[in-house]
């Protein structure tokens, strides 16, 4: 089982799209083992993000990622970071396909909506910063059986 991290960003929470978002994965069969609601700090930003921090992008990027609160989740499943990230949509939600998150509620690069892990090791190294191990929920679904094969 893959594990990602997936976040709904401050557009996402002020516009009350959490429900519509956390449905969008649970439909696909993914399963939740992680959920908080947090007020993310300027320095939990500038780590999750500290790949672009040479980008012009960054200051903008910080700040909308601190604007609201962000509901931090980890989903898991067979090639979950893959699976999470065709249900995401492409970063630029104009480019996005009709159907997945930022195809149907997104319109600027700015304000896409969800963060999702974009490869297993990233993945692994998002989680760490954003859950203790002890955050995250082991258990059975039973409906598994009618998903996974
Ligand atoms: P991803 O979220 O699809 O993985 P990344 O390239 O990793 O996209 O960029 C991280 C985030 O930075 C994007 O989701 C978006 O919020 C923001 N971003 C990326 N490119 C731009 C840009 O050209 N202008 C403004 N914001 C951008
Ligand atoms: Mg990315």
């Amino acid at each position: 089982m893959e594990r990602t991290l997936i976040l709904i960003k401050p557009d996402g929470v002020e516009r009350q799209l959490i429900g519509p978002i956390i449905t969008r994965f649970e439909q696909r069969g993914l399963k939740l083992v992680g959920l908080k609601l947090i007020q993310v700090s300027e320095e939990l930003a500038r780590e999750h993000y500290a790949i672009h921090a040479d980008k012009p992008f960054f200051k903008p990027l910080i700040e909308y990622i601190i604007s609201s609160p962000v509901v931090a989740m980890v989903w898991a499943g067979p090639q979950a970071v893959q699976a999470a990230r065709n249900t995401i949509g492409s970063t630029k939600p104009v480019e996005a396909t009709a159907g997945s998150i930022r195809g149907d509620f997104g319109m600027m690069v700015g304000r896409n909506l969800v963060h999702g892990s974009d490869s297993p090791e990233n993945a692994v190294t998002e989680i760490a910063l954003w859950f203790k191990e002890s955050e995250l929920v082991s258990y059975d679904r039973a409906i598994d059986k009618w998903i996974l094969e």
